[in-house]
């Protein structure tokens, strides 16, 4: 049985070798990035039985990325291969000083006809916590329904609902990411907006006031993370600040959110309080952004050394 299962989709990641506008860059790093399946790759790294869901194009990419991904230990028996859809790719761009840019050719994609119909019950009742992004409901009709199935199954089981909003504006406009998401986050039991996020979704300016909204709006807690600052949270108990761990120089902050999300489930499915396992998140987090990709930042179990429990240890 699984401590986590997740779906959504993951895709081909290149990476240049350069820094510069992606049409002089001549070569690149090929490597895997995809919300869901970094947070699971987290997990397993941490020690946790994680399950992956998604559809595939049955092509080398595919083949990659299913083989990437179940090399980390990740249960990936329930990835459907599609004969007649390609798996995606994606680009960044690394732009000196600041966050690289990303480009998608994503569109058709497997992933993108992920239905309902995909979701093995058997499969997610053995687990105690679902993980969920709002990247997968802006990919199409019929993957916002199997999210809708999900949290559906989540909770006829039991399992306790995570949810990162993720917003990505490539895939939406704000209007319908805010309108959809904030839809979502209603059947979820926790939220993990950044803070950016936190404030499309709700209007609101700050982790206080975002937090609010969002319990408000039914979730039992809401995490609200702010970089190097940390995180906020509030449950209907307790509220708190719990610090960060700065880092530098920050290579890539892409995958942070996901790193984040790894650390801090680890840390419930260790039966840690919040703030433990929110402070345990700041530090899986911080890992991430000392590297270009999504994944081969994320600690191990073994590097997070808890007699050293202030420490980013590579
Ligand atoms: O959180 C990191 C993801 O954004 C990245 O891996 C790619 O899943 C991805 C997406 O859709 O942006």
């Amino acid at each position: 049985s699984l401590d986590v299962v997740t779906l959504g989709e993951t895709m081909v990641l290149f990476i240049p070798t350069s820094v510069g506008p992606l049409r002089f860059a001549n070569t690149f790093e090929k490597t895997i990035g995809g919300a869901e399946s970094n947070v699971a790759i987290g997990l397993a790294r941490l020690g946790h039985r994680a399950g992956w869901i998604s559809r595939l194009g049955n092509d080398e990419f595919g083949l990659f990325v299913r083989n990437f991904i179940r090399g980390e230990g990740v249960d990936t028996s329930r990835v459907i291969f599609d004969d007649r859809h390609p798996t995606a790719v994606f680009f960044k761009e690394r732009q000196a000083g600041r966050e690289p840019r990303v480009y998608y050719y994503r569109k058709g994609s497997a992933a993108s006809r992920m239905s309902p119909e995909d979701l093995d019950e058997s499969y997610i009742r053995e687990a105690r916590i679902l993980h969920l992004t709002g990247i997968t409901p802006a990919l199409s009709e019929s993957c916002a329904a199997a999210v809708e199935r999900a949290i559906e199954l989540a909770k006829k089981h039991g399992l306790l609902v995570v949810f990162d909003p993720n917003i990505r504006l490539k895939l939406w406009s704000r209007e319908e990411a805010r309108r959809v998401l904030m839809d979502v986050a209603s059947r979820c039991d926790i939220v993990l907006p950044g803070l950016d996020e936190g404030r499309i979704l709700t209007g609101e300016r700050t982790p206080e006031a975002i937090a609010a909204r969002l319990l408000e709006n039914g979730a039992r807690a809401a995490v609200v993370k702010l970089g190097e600052r940390g995180a906020y949270y509030a449950t209907r108990k307790e509220t708190g600040y719990v610090e960060g761990y700065p880092v530098e120089p920050i290579v890539d902050p892409i995958g942070a959110g996901d790193a984040f999300a790894a650390g801090f489930l680890s840390g419930l499915l260790r039966g840690w309080s919040y703030r433990e396992a929110i402070r345990l998140g700041n530090r899986t987090g911080a890992y991430a952004l000392t590297v270009a990709g999504d994944v081969e930042g994320l600690p191990y179990w073994s590097e997070i050394d808890p007699k050293r429990p202030d420490q980013v240890l590579r």
